[in-house]
Protein backbone atom coordinates (compact mmCIF):
# COMPACT_ATOMS: atom_id res chain seq x y z
CA UNK A 1 0.00 0.00 0.00
CA UNK A 2 1.08 3.51 -0.88
CA UNK A 3 2.16 5.21 2.34
CA UNK A 4 0.51 8.96 3.02
CA UNK A 5 2.88 11.73 2.28
CA UNK A 6 3.81 14.23 4.39
CA UNK A 7 5.20 17.60 2.59
CA UNK A 8 7.34 19.62 4.81
CA UNK A 9 8.55 23.09 3.49
CA UNK A 10 11.80 23.65 5.60
CA UNK A 11 14.95 21.23 5.67
CA UNK A 12 14.10 19.38 8.92
CA UNK A 13 16.47 17.34 10.87
CA UNK A 14 16.40 13.62 10.29
CA UNK A 15 16.37 12.84 14.08
CA UNK A 16 12.74 14.63 13.84
CA UNK A 17 11.27 12.53 11.03
CA UNK A 18 13.19 9.06 11.43
CA UNK A 19 10.83 7.32 14.13
CA UNK A 20 8.03 7.46 11.28
CA UNK A 21 9.89 7.05 8.11
CA UNK A 22 8.55 3.30 8.19
CA UNK A 23 5.06 4.13 7.69
CA UNK A 24 5.13 7.65 6.17
CA UNK A 25 6.66 9.03 2.80
CA UNK A 26 8.36 12.66 4.06
CA UNK A 27 9.38 15.04 1.25
CA UNK A 28 11.16 17.98 2.07
CA UNK A 29 11.93 21.24 0.72
CA UNK A 30 15.89 21.27 0.45
CA UNK A 31 16.82 24.45 2.22
CA UNK A 32 16.77 25.33 6.01
CA UNK A 33 16.80 29.11 5.45
CA UNK A 34 14.93 29.90 2.18
CA UNK A 35 11.24 29.80 1.43
CA UNK A 36 10.19 27.25 -1.31
CA UNK A 37 9.36 28.92 -4.04
CA UNK A 38 5.43 29.43 -4.97
CA UNK A 39 5.85 27.30 -7.98
CA UNK A 40 7.62 24.24 -6.33
CA UNK A 41 5.54 24.53 -3.40
CA UNK A 42 2.22 24.31 -5.77
CA UNK A 43 3.59 21.43 -7.63
CA UNK A 44 5.31 19.42 -4.88
CA UNK A 45 1.89 19.60 -2.65
CA UNK A 46 -0.19 17.60 -5.12
CA UNK A 47 0.05 14.28 -3.99
CA UNK A 48 0.59 15.11 -0.17
CA UNK A 49 -1.85 14.23 2.69
CA UNK A 50 -0.32 16.69 5.19
CA UNK A 51 1.49 19.68 5.07
CA UNK A 52 3.73 20.70 7.29
CA UNK A 53 4.25 24.81 7.06
CA UNK A 54 6.04 27.58 8.27
CA UNK A 55 4.43 31.60 9.03
CA UNK A 56 6.28 31.99 5.73
CA UNK A 57 3.58 30.38 3.57
CA UNK A 58 0.63 31.71 2.44
CA UNK A 59 -1.90 28.39 2.73
CA UNK A 60 -4.78 30.03 0.48
CA UNK A 61 -7.50 28.69 -1.55
CA UNK A 62 -4.92 28.00 -4.59
CA UNK A 63 -2.82 26.02 -1.96
CA UNK A 64 -5.38 23.96 -0.79
CA UNK A 65 -6.98 23.44 -4.31
CA UNK A 66 -3.24 22.52 -5.27
CA UNK A 67 -3.24 19.50 -2.82
CA UNK A 68 -6.82 17.47 -3.12
CA UNK A 69 -5.60 14.88 -0.62
CA UNK A 70 -4.60 16.98 2.06
CA UNK A 71 -5.76 16.27 5.93
CA UNK A 72 -3.59 18.49 7.67
CA UNK A 73 -1.73 21.62 7.61
CA UNK A 74 0.58 22.04 10.48
CA UNK A 75 1.62 25.42 11.23
CA UNK A 76 5.30 25.35 12.88
CA UNK A 77 4.02 28.47 15.16
CA UNK A 78 1.69 29.64 17.32
CA UNK A 79 -0.25 32.28 15.31
CA UNK A 80 -1.98 30.97 12.14
CA UNK A 81 -2.53 34.35 10.52
CA UNK A 82 -0.80 33.30 7.14
CA UNK A 83 -3.43 30.20 6.70
CA UNK A 84 -7.08 30.49 5.27
CA UNK A 85 -8.86 29.17 7.73
CA UNK A 86 -12.33 28.71 6.48
CA UNK A 87 -11.29 27.43 3.36
CA UNK A 88 -9.44 24.82 5.24
CA UNK A 89 -12.87 24.25 7.30
CA UNK A 90 -14.48 24.23 3.93
CA UNK A 91 -12.56 21.34 2.83
CA UNK A 92 -12.83 19.58 6.31
CA UNK A 93 -8.54 19.80 6.67
CA UNK A 94 -7.74 19.72 9.83
CA UNK A 95 -5.65 22.79 10.93
CA UNK A 96 -2.81 22.70 13.80
CA UNK A 97 -0.51 25.33 15.89
CA UNK A 98 2.09 24.82 18.68
CA UNK A 99 0.60 26.17 21.82
CA UNK A 100 2.26 26.10 24.80
CA UNK A 101 5.59 24.81 24.05
CA UNK A 102 7.07 28.53 22.52
CA UNK A 103 5.04 30.43 25.60
CA UNK A 104 8.08 30.91 27.71
CA UNK A 105 10.39 31.35 25.30
CA UNK A 106 8.63 33.79 23.26
CA UNK A 107 8.09 35.78 27.09
CA UNK A 108 11.41 35.78 27.15
CA UNK A 109 12.30 37.61 24.50
CA UNK A 110 9.74 39.81 25.23
CA UNK A 111 11.14 40.65 27.81
CA UNK A 112 14.67 40.80 26.71
CA UNK A 113 13.32 43.55 24.40
CA UNK A 114 11.95 45.81 26.91
CA UNK A 115 15.07 45.48 28.56
CA UNK A 116 17.16 46.44 25.70
CA UNK A 117 15.24 49.25 24.97
CA UNK A 118 14.82 51.14 28.24
CA UNK A 119 18.31 50.31 28.89
CA UNK A 120 19.93 50.96 25.67
CA UNK A 121 21.44 47.93 25.18
CA UNK A 122 22.19 47.38 21.65
CA UNK A 123 23.53 51.33 21.54
CA UNK A 124 25.50 50.57 24.27
CA UNK A 125 27.31 47.50 22.76
CA UNK A 126 27.78 49.31 19.86
CA UNK A 127 29.00 51.96 21.52
CA UNK A 128 32.10 50.08 23.02
CA UNK A 129 32.77 48.18 19.57
CA UNK A 130 33.03 51.51 17.86
CA UNK A 131 35.74 52.11 20.45
CA UNK A 132 34.05 55.48 21.59
CA UNK A 133 33.93 54.53 25.35
CA UNK A 134 36.89 57.15 26.29
CA UNK A 135 35.35 58.49 30.05
CA UNK A 136 32.74 57.40 32.02
CA UNK A 137 30.18 60.10 32.15
CA UNK A 138 27.31 60.25 34.78
CA UNK A 139 24.50 60.06 32.18
CA UNK A 140 26.93 58.07 29.66
CA UNK A 141 24.17 56.22 27.65
CA UNK A 142 21.75 56.36 30.67
CA UNK A 143 18.34 54.53 30.27
CA UNK A 144 15.05 53.99 32.16
CA UNK A 145 14.42 51.95 34.77
CA UNK A 146 12.42 48.93 34.54
CA UNK A 147 11.34 47.68 38.59
CA UNK A 148 8.46 49.62 39.58
CA UNK A 149 7.15 50.89 36.54
CA UNK A 150 3.63 50.08 35.27
CA UNK A 151 3.61 47.24 31.98
CA UNK A 152 0.70 46.91 30.00
CA UNK A 153 -0.13 43.95 28.33
CA UNK A 154 -2.28 44.12 25.14
CA UNK A 155 -3.39 40.48 24.95
CA UNK A 156 -3.96 38.25 27.75
CA UNK A 157 -3.16 34.75 26.52
CA UNK A 158 -0.84 32.43 27.46
CA UNK A 159 2.29 34.66 26.66
CA UNK A 160 0.67 37.73 27.51
CA UNK A 161 0.43 35.75 31.11
CA UNK A 162 3.81 34.30 31.06
CA UNK A 163 5.20 38.17 30.32
CA UNK A 164 2.78 39.60 33.58
CA UNK A 165 4.53 36.69 35.71
CA UNK A 166 8.21 38.05 34.94
CA UNK A 167 6.75 41.65 35.44
CA UNK A 168 5.32 40.90 38.52
CA UNK A 169 9.19 39.11 39.50
CA UNK A 170 9.83 42.79 38.59
CA UNK A 171 7.76 44.56 41.25
CA UNK A 172 6.32 45.91 38.07
CA UNK A 173 2.27 47.00 38.37
CA UNK A 174 0.43 45.32 35.67
CA UNK A 175 -2.10 46.59 33.63
CA UNK A 176 -3.79 44.80 30.88
CA UNK A 177 -6.33 44.55 28.15
CA UNK A 178 -7.95 41.58 26.39
CA UNK A 179 -10.99 40.68 24.44
CA UNK A 180 -12.37 39.10 27.31
CA UNK A 181 -11.57 39.50 30.90
CA UNK A 182 -9.44 36.73 33.08
CA UNK A 183 -10.47 37.07 36.53
CA UNK A 184 -9.37 33.88 37.55
CA UNK A 185 -5.78 34.68 36.23
CA UNK A 186 -5.77 38.88 37.16
CA UNK A 187 -5.92 37.72 40.60
CA UNK A 188 -2.86 35.52 40.63
CA UNK A 189 -0.81 37.56 38.69
CA UNK A 190 -2.20 40.72 40.03
CA UNK A 191 -2.88 42.60 37.09
CA UNK A 192 -5.64 45.40 36.85
CA UNK A 193 -7.95 44.73 33.85
CA UNK A 194 -8.42 48.53 31.98
CA UNK A 195 -9.66 49.61 29.07
CA UNK A 196 -7.09 49.99 25.69
CA UNK A 197 -7.16 53.45 26.46
CA UNK A 198 -6.50 54.21 30.11
CA UNK A 199 -3.82 51.10 29.16
CA UNK A 200 -1.46 53.55 26.91
CA UNK A 201 -2.11 56.35 28.76
CA UNK A 202 -1.00 54.62 32.33
CA UNK A 203 1.67 52.39 31.12
CA UNK A 204 5.33 52.87 31.17
CA UNK A 205 6.03 49.93 28.72
CA UNK A 206 3.00 48.84 26.57
CA UNK A 207 3.72 45.09 24.83
CA UNK A 208 1.57 44.03 22.05
CA UNK A 209 1.02 40.08 22.37
CA UNK A 210 -2.49 40.07 20.39
CA UNK A 211 -2.84 37.54 17.42
CA UNK A 212 -3.19 39.68 14.03
CA UNK A 213 -7.44 39.46 13.35
CA UNK A 214 -9.30 41.98 11.77
CA UNK A 215 -10.25 43.19 14.97
CA UNK A 216 -6.41 44.10 15.90
CA UNK A 217 -5.30 45.02 12.35
CA UNK A 218 -3.59 48.35 12.57
CA UNK A 219 -5.07 48.39 16.74
CA UNK A 220 -2.01 50.60 17.25
CA UNK A 221 -2.16 53.55 15.55
CA UNK A 222 -1.49 57.11 15.11
CA UNK A 223 -4.53 58.01 17.78
CA UNK A 224 -3.02 54.80 19.93
CA UNK A 225 0.76 56.57 19.83
CA UNK A 226 -0.54 60.08 20.87
CA UNK A 227 -1.94 58.42 24.02
CA UNK A 228 0.74 56.84 24.96
CA UNK A 229 3.13 58.79 27.64
CA UNK A 230 6.29 60.89 26.30
CA UNK A 231 8.53 58.48 28.54
CA UNK A 232 7.06 55.49 27.24
CA UNK A 233 8.31 52.27 25.00
CA UNK A 234 6.41 50.29 22.58
CA UNK A 235 7.02 46.41 22.63
CA UNK A 236 5.73 44.18 20.10
CA UNK A 237 6.16 40.63 19.73
CA UNK A 238 2.83 39.44 18.08
CA UNK A 239 2.87 40.68 14.62
CA UNK A 240 3.72 43.87 12.46
CA UNK A 241 0.54 44.09 11.27
CA UNK A 242 -1.35 45.21 14.64
CA UNK A 243 0.90 48.34 14.09
CA UNK A 244 0.40 51.20 11.23
CA UNK A 245 3.94 51.40 11.13
CA UNK A 246 4.06 54.85 9.56
CA UNK A 247 2.29 55.50 12.81
CA UNK A 248 4.95 54.38 14.79
CA UNK A 249 7.90 56.17 12.46
CA UNK A 250 5.99 59.38 12.95
CA UNK A 251 5.36 58.81 17.06
CA UNK A 252 9.54 57.82 17.54
CA UNK A 253 10.86 60.58 15.22
CA UNK A 254 8.54 63.52 16.87
CA UNK A 255 9.73 61.54 20.42
CA UNK A 256 5.66 61.47 21.16
CA UNK A 257 6.75 57.80 22.72
CA UNK A 258 10.30 57.14 23.94
CA UNK A 259 11.55 54.28 22.02
CA UNK A 260 10.09 50.82 20.11
CA UNK A 261 11.19 47.33 20.90
CA UNK A 262 10.02 45.15 17.34
CA UNK A 263 10.45 41.31 17.17
CA UNK A 264 7.66 41.75 14.52
CA UNK A 265 7.11 43.50 11.07
CA UNK A 266 4.17 44.33 8.73
CA UNK A 267 6.47 42.73 5.87
CA UNK A 268 9.00 40.52 6.36
CA UNK A 269 11.80 40.32 6.03
CA UNK A 270 13.00 43.41 6.46
CA UNK A 271 16.12 45.18 4.71
CA UNK A 272 18.36 47.23 6.56
CA UNK A 273 17.17 50.52 5.09
CA UNK A 274 13.66 50.38 6.49
CA UNK A 275 12.94 53.47 8.40
CA UNK A 276 12.36 51.59 11.83
CA UNK A 277 15.91 50.13 11.66
CA UNK A 278 18.14 53.26 11.35
CA UNK A 279 16.17 54.90 14.28
CA UNK A 280 18.04 54.76 17.18
CA UNK A 281 15.57 54.74 19.64
CA UNK A 282 14.34 51.15 17.96
CA UNK A 283 15.85 47.80 18.39
CA UNK A 284 14.67 45.47 15.74
CA UNK A 285 15.12 41.98 15.52
CA UNK A 286 14.06 39.13 13.02
CA UNK A 287 11.26 37.62 14.29
CA UNK A 288 13.27 35.35 16.96
CA UNK A 289 10.62 34.86 19.44
CA UNK A 290 10.06 31.44 19.88
CA UNK A 291 13.88 31.21 18.55
CA UNK A 292 15.47 28.70 20.98
CA UNK A 293 16.72 25.70 20.29
CA UNK A 294 15.46 23.46 22.92
CA UNK A 295 11.85 25.29 21.60
CA UNK A 296 12.09 24.40 17.95
CA UNK A 297 12.33 20.96 19.04
CA UNK A 298 9.32 20.86 20.73
CA UNK A 299 8.01 22.84 18.16
CA UNK A 300 8.89 20.17 15.24
CA UNK A 301 8.03 17.13 17.41
CA UNK A 302 4.73 18.92 18.46
CA UNK A 303 3.50 19.38 14.52
CA UNK A 304 4.37 15.67 13.55
CA UNK A 305 2.50 14.24 16.35
CA UNK A 306 -0.58 16.07 15.24
CA UNK A 307 0.05 15.07 11.76
CA UNK A 308 0.39 11.29 12.68
CA UNK A 309 -1.86 11.52 14.84
CA UNK A 310 -4.80 12.77 11.97
CA UNK A 311 -3.31 10.83 9.32
CA UNK A 312 -3.48 7.44 11.74
CA UNK A 313 -7.52 9.06 12.58
CA UNK A 314 -7.28 10.01 15.80
CA UNK A 315 -7.25 13.42 17.12
CA UNK A 316 -4.33 16.15 17.09
CA UNK A 317 -2.79 17.43 20.54
CA UNK A 318 -3.24 21.06 19.36
CA UNK A 319 -6.16 21.69 16.88
CA UNK A 320 -6.96 25.34 16.00
CA UNK A 321 -10.36 25.14 15.80
C1 LIG B 1 7.69 31.61 15.17
C2 LIG B 1 5.62 33.01 15.83
O1 LIG B 1 8.97 31.72 15.72
O2 LIG B 1 4.62 31.11 16.73
C3 LIG B 1 4.45 32.18 16.17
O3 LIG B 1 3.32 32.59 15.86
O4 LIG B 1 5.48 34.09 15.40
C4 LIG B 1 6.95 32.50 16.10
O5 LIG B 1 6.91 31.72 17.23
C5 LIG B 1 8.09 31.75 13.79
O6 LIG B 1 7.40 32.63 13.08
C6 LIG B 1 8.21 30.38 13.12
O7 LIG B 1 7.16 30.03 12.32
Amino acid sequence: MKKPLIYITRKIPNQFIAPYAEQFEFKCWEHENEPVPRSVLLEQVKEADALLCMLSEDVNEDLMKAAPHLKIIANLAVGFDNIDIAAAESRRIVVTNTPDVLTETTADLGFALLMATARRLIEASDFVRRNEWENWAPYLLAGTDIHQKTIGIVGMGRIGQAIARRAKGFGMDILYYNRSRKYQEEAELSARYVDFHTLLKQADFVISVVPLTKETAELFNAQAFQQMKNTGIFINISRGAVVNEEALIHALKTKQIMAAGLDVFAEEPIRSDHPLVNLDNVVALPHIGSASTETRTKMWKLCLENVIAVLEGEDPKTPIT
